[in-house]
């Protein structure tokens, strides 16, 4: 900021920005790029071209905002939330961009002129696939949510190179494409070169003559930052995502050394620094793999909190670090971001020289964290010996903590001291010496929150349990959200009319609540026919999406039933093709009249297996070898398709979810945490077949349990079930033997799929013995899948059940989760641009 608090922008007077609404002068706006932008030989004008353009020009219209709201803020000087996560599924953003600008009429007018659709330029967007799953998209819907209520925040993550892999179906399964969403370039990032901060690795701690301590020497990198912004919805506020990039310094390029001729190696320390955010979740079954994620891990962490820092000092009316509590929140998006725990507390004694309570009192007051999994495999555990190399002095202060834990609970909590092996963060296995993330999270957080009510139980009641009696109001539960911007207003117009049309307002779009409104037309026949029809569309425009990445062609008559997410056991996609497996087999023995009688359904499953999870990889494949029997079978393919959706992202699922009828959420209870997408599902008239876990526990609530299709054993009954089937006391169900039978007789080719099988055989054993129990909740599967064929039969019933969906989801907005992150643990207010 300049000295008297103004801009350049501000003193100077703007010139006439292209802010115009009129679509003759968009247009032109967007001619302008096209000639005095390029980024394409001349007098091109395809679609790509077209989309360049168009996002150029909307986001200068954003850059306006976002420098006023930076100045507003500045001027306000509000307490600030940052969130952290190794993860923002952002997906595309023109659509969104134009859609909160309340400009999608004008834009699309505009092409129009210029000889181009909307929707076709829209498409040539690359997905910002900086994410892997939930946690990703939740990330991007928070900060969605964020600019829309005018909240003080942003986001901190890192610019990889390439996301979350392609995915490409052949005749052996999954096969992963890296990514290149830069390949062109984004049109959406800022980079910001007076933004760059130096974070180092390995080197050892020295003392100095005080007695105090410093980490010098090791590999020094640079963290520039890009910037991406975050447009409210009908506001004017537009908030910050910060992506960081790893840089080597001009200086680190080896001269002498190239012109020796050793190119490699003069380039090694700028190659080594290129790797850092060269993609997202590299594998980590090597050591070099495991080091890696750790470097990114810290990369993150210590760029995030130096600028945090250097704007917490540079902010009007000076500072005294008793205060950074009142001026900053930290949330970490899981344990990925742990390490700005110890990387706080380094840079307030090390760097600022504050004694260890003071330093101690400030990064506790500011850091919050949240959990998103119970699953024992996906806590994270360090090993110490690597976190030594990489972090020494890191490791010096998080032994202090553990060391000051331990004091603590021996002092204050003695009932607790047998429990304190596997309540302390350092795990001293002479074996495997590790260091516990989420420990060391649950000790220095202010705030643990779990993502739904459930899994918030279950951490009180199970991961986290002895914690509590130590600190009983750490822990609360946020029940997670999306935005209603992306997840239904903008993927779904037509839908939205409707709503809009007879509730007689569009305030819906930021307080969900109202869409209760719509239960008193679910039984109306013009608002059902209506109903009807919007889906009917979406139904339509899914169909030639499949036709067109699939050459499947499905019939928009019959039940479109969709389960899409990360491929995993615990979600049991195994299940849902067991399923249409044994409703098949059933189909092939009817006569044609009894098949008359069935519901014609579509199955439609999508997902990514990550690339080293075999049994993943094989569900994959078992879904396209029986859709190639099924859907090539001509005496059952009218009543049964099986589709897998190749390369499920953030905008195949803005097609997916709108077309929806039934979608699957059919996790082992207790495992799910939250889930997100069946919040979007039923938000857009989905009903859903479900196990009571994670969100599907409220969504039920919401909606009415006659509008669910429930089934399966409940989380309190899990441990019990494995214990009775360690003991061998699981008799499994004709059907169940049946249609793992199927399989193996080699109906649906001569792949090898026994592992898979095996893994669901057994009463116990590393893969085997069904943990997931997909033989015990089976026949329950079944029977609910035969109350949603009955159900469906009835339309009337099925679209009063649909409509209740909707009206019953206003509690998932995202801007609920937010305002409630905001009130009882950020303790930030809205700060909104005049
Ligand atoms: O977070 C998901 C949960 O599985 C889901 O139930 C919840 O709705 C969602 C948002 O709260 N968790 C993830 O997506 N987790 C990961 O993707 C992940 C990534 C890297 C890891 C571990 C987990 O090392």
């Amino acid at each position: 900021m300049a000295e008297n608090g103004k801009s350049a922008t501000e003193k100077v007077p703007a010139a006439a920005h292209p802010l115009s609404e009129n679509p003759t002068e968009i247009a032109s706006d967007i001619n302008y790029h096209v000639q005095f932008n390029p980024h394409f030989s001349p007098f091109k004008f395809e679609p790509e071209q077209a989309f360049f353009a168009t996002a150029e020009s909307v986001r200068n219209r954003l850059i306006k905002r976002w420098e006023d709201t930076f100045w507003h803020f500045a001027r306000a000087n509000p307490k600030h939330t940052y969130y952290f996560s190794m993860e923002f599924l952002q997906g595309r953003a023109l659509t969104n961009a134009i859609g909160n600008l309340g400009i999608e009429n004008a834009y699309a007018e505009a092409l129009n002129k210029l000889g181009h659709e909307l929707e076709e330029i829209v498409e040539q967007e690359k997905d910002a696939a900086l994410g892997n799953g939930g946690l990703g998209r939740l990330a991007s819907c928070f900060l969605d949510s964020m600019a829309t209520l005018n909240l003080p925040a942003g986001g901190y993550g890192l610019r990889y190179k390439y996301g979350l892999f392609k995915q490409r179906i052949t005749k052996q399964g999954q096969e992963e494409i890296a990514e290149d969403w830069l390949e062109k370039f984004s049109p959406w990032e800022v980079v910001r070169h007076d933004l760059v901060y130096p974070v180092r690795f390995f080197g050892s701690v020295e003392v100095n003559p005080d007695g105090s301590r410093k980490w010098v020497g090791g590999e020094l990198v640079q963290a520039l930052a890009y910037d991406v912004p975050i447009p409210g919805y009908k506001t004017k506020n537009t908030i910050s995502l910060r992506l960081w990039e790893a840089r080597a310094r001009a200086e680190d390029f080896n001269l002498f050394q190239f012109n020796d001729g050793q190119y490699e190696s003069a380039a090694q320390l700028h190659s080594r620094a290129e790797q850092i955010c060269a993609v997202l979740y590299p594998g980590d079954a090597t050591e070099e793999g495991k080091l890696l994620r750790l470097k990114q891990q810290f990369f993150l962490c210590s760029a995030s909190l130096q600028d945090i820092i250097s704007r917490f000092k540079n902010r009007r009316g000076g500072y005294t670090w008793s205060e950074f509590p009142s001026k900053v929140a930290v949330q970490l998006n899981d344990t990925h971001p742990t390490l700005a725990i110890p990387e706080l507390m380094r840079l307030l004694m090390d760097d600022e020289g504050l004694g260890w309570d003071e330093a101690w009192d400030v990064t506790t007051r500011t850091i919050a964290y949240t959990n998103h999994t119970v699953l024992p495999e996906a806590l994270e555990k360090w090993s110490q010996p690597v976190m030594w190399k990489l972090l020494p002095r890191h490791m010096e202060i998080i032994e202090e903590i553990d060391k000051r834990f331990l004091a603590m609970i021996k002092d204050s909590h003695p009932d607790l001291e047998h429990k304190l092996p596997s309540m302390r963060i350092l795990d001293h296995n002479p074996q495997k010496p590790v260091v516990r993330m989420a420990n060391l999270c649950v000790v220095s957080a202010h705030t643990v929150n779990g993502v739904a009510q459930l899994h918030s139980d279950i951490l009180k009641a199970e991961l986290f349990a002895d914690y509590v009696s130590v600190w009983p109001t750490k822990f609360q539960n946020k029940t997670n959200g999306i935005t209603p911007r992306r997840w239904l207003r903008f993927c779904n117009p037509e839908l939205s009319n409707i709503i809009t049309k007879w509730l007689k307002t569009d305030q819906w779009v930021t307080n969900l609540d109202l869409l209760s409104g719509l239960r008193k037309f679910a039984d109306d026949a013009k608002f059902q026919d209506e109903w009807a029809s919007a889906k009917m569309a979406s139904k339509h425009r899914l169909a030639s999406y499949i036709l067109r990445v699939t050459g499947e062609s499905i019939d928009p008559n019959s039940l479109f039933d969709i389960q899409v997410k990360r491929i995993h056991e615990y979600k049991r996609q195994l299940l849902n093709i067991l399923g249409a497996i044994y409703r098949y087999k059933k189909l092939k023995e009817m006569s044609p009249e009894q098949r008359k009688n069935t519901t014609s359904r579509t199955i439609m499953i999508g997902g990514k297996a990550f690339a080293t999870y075999t049994n993943a990889k094989r569900i994959v494949r078992l879904v396209n070898d029986v859709g190639e029997v099924v859907n090539n079978d001509p005496e059952v393919n009218s009543y049964l398709k099986v589709v897998f959706v190749p390369n499920y992202n953030v905008s195949v699922a803005e097609v997916l979810i709108p077309g929806s009828e039934l979608s699957q959420h059919i996790s082992t209870a207790g495992m799910e945490a939250s889930g997100t997408s069946n919040m979007k599902f039923a938000l857009n008239g989905c009903l859903i077949i479900g196990t009571l876990d994670g969100a599907n526990v409220e969504i039920r609530e919401e909606i009415g349990e006659e509008n669910f299709f429930l089934f399966g054993a409940r989380a309190d009954e899990v441990p019990r079930l494995r214990t009775d089937r360690e003991n061998g006391l699981f008799k499994p169900d004709p059907r169940f033997e049946e249609a793992k039978e199927y399989i193996r007789s080699g109906a649906f080719g001569s792949y090898d799929y026994n592992p898979l099988l095996d893994s669901l055989e057994g009463n116990s054993g590393y893969g085997r013995g069904d943990y997931f129990l997909v033989g015990h909740d089976f026949p329950d599967y079944l029977d609910a899948q035969a109350r949603v064929d009955e159900a469906y039969k009835d339309q009337k019933r099925w679209l009063k059940m649909s409509i209740l969906s909707t009206a019953g989801c206003g509690k998932f907005s995202s801007d609920r989760t937010i305002a409630q992150y905001a009130k009882e643990i950020w303790n930030i207010q809205e700060c909104r641009m005049p």
